[in-house]
């Protein structure tokens, strides 16, 4: 059998009597009844129980049925509660008085009991709809923010995903401009990752990849972020670090990958990373995007000179080695990596080489 619920009712009138004889009727059906003869009494008790009707007397001394249905219905910390006033003066001006007040319904005295069950039924049908609706509401909130959370994760490795960092990328750019602080990037990838699902199967990549997100979380400061940007490319961003600083790190992780032993079952083994790191304000760096993009040109010399190394844009080695690619306009759209494209697995970047010769132009 369905267990219903017991409904509480706080009943409010300066005549004792009066409380008393609506405390016996309303118990015999089944309510719990509360009784308050003032005003004051009556908003502690409110407070205090959180009843799920209030019938309230407009007639009190001190504080009468008005202040009380105001002062409750001001009050943020409670729930909707439906007031019935009960009024002893059957005058249209005190009904609408009290329903301007705030009050729900009303019903005069004398009472009748049949009436007076139901109205205090129709309320409590009222509360119990407001009370469902509240509850989706509250449901449907919280419902959208683990979506929130779910798009802005990456589901493998549980870090911040592409989408997240371009999000929070955007928004420390802009605090950099306006605070005029440094902000810098380190592209980091793992290199030859193919092979190890090659080599040892695609759940010991997925294992290399939690691994890594939870040594680049490791070594991160709170203030940046640490995401997955693609496959097995993270981006860190560094807000208010500026490049030698950004550069420093990014060896320190690349040294600390290099002596990290992955676990996956069934194993361990060894990988090393490339980073290319890029900071602003930098001349040739105008947007968060152009940002992104010298830290991934960077990356991109990085994988070409060898990998397990860390390549700062537009320095002495990135500019070389885009130097010794040439610089003619004609392949600027071109990517720099393109007679070597036959390597399978190497997808050429189109973006590294356009912004690379732009650097010695
Ligand atoms: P490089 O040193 O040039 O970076 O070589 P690489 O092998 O690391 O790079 P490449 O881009 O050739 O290969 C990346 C591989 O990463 C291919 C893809 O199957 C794998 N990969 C991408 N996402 C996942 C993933 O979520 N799990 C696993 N296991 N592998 C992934
Ligand atoms: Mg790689
Ligand atoms: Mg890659």
């Amino acid at each position: 059998m369905e267990h219903k619920p017991r409904y509480k009712i706080l009943v409010v009138d300066d005549h004792e009597d009066n409380v008393e004889l609506l405390r016996a009727r309303l118990e015999a059906r089944g309510y719990e009844v509360f009784g308050a003869n003032d005003g004051l009494t009556a908003l502690e008790i409110a407070q205090k129980v959180v009843p799920d009707l209030i019938l309230l007397d407009v007639m009190m001394p001190k504080m009468d049925g008005m202040e009380v249905v105001r002062r409750l219905k001001a009050n943020k910390d409670l729930p909707f509660i439906p007031v019935i006033m009960q009024t002893a003066l059957d005058s249209t001006e005190n009904k609408v008085e009290g329903l301007d007040a705030g009050a729900d319904d009303y019903i005069t005295k004398p009472i009748n009991f049949a009436e007076l069950e139901a109205h205090v039924k129709a309320m409590l049908r009222i509360k119990d709809l407001e009370s469902k609706l509240t509850r989706k509401e509250s449901e449907l909130t919280d419902l959208n923010e683990k979506l929130k959370m779910i798009s802005l994760t990456d589901g493998l490795t549980g870090i911040e995903n592409r989408r997240s960092l371009e999000d929070r990328l955007k928004e420390v750019w802009s605090h950099s401009v306006r605070l005029h602080e440094p902000i810098a990037l380190v592209m980091c990838d793992i290199d030859k990752f193919k092979s190890v699902n090659d080599n040892y199967g695609h759940l010991a990549g997925d294992a290399v990849l939690k691994e890594f997100a939870q040594i680049l979380k490791g070594e991160a400061r709170e203030i940046d972020r640490v995401g997955r940007y693609g496959g097995e490319e993270f981006l860190l961003i560094l807000p208010g670090t500026v490049l030698d600083a950004a550069v420093t790190f990014a060896e320190r992780l690349r040294e600390k990958v290099e002596r990290h032993t992955f676990s996956y079952e069934g194993g361990t083994l060894h990988r090393t990373m490339s980073c290319g790191v890029a900071g602003a304000p930098h001349p040739k760096v105008r947007d968060q995007e152009e940002l992104v993009r010298a830290a991934d040109d960077a990356l991109y010399v990085a994988k070409e000179t060898g990998r397990n190394k860390v390549i700062r844009f537009d320095g002495a080695e990135f500019n070389a080695h885009t130097e010794s690619k040439g610089n003619d306009p004609e392949d600027a759209e071109k990517p720099v990596k393109q007679t070597e494209a036959t390597t399978p697995g190497s997808p050429p970047r189109p973006a590294a080489t356009a912004q690379g010769q732009r650097a010695t132009a």
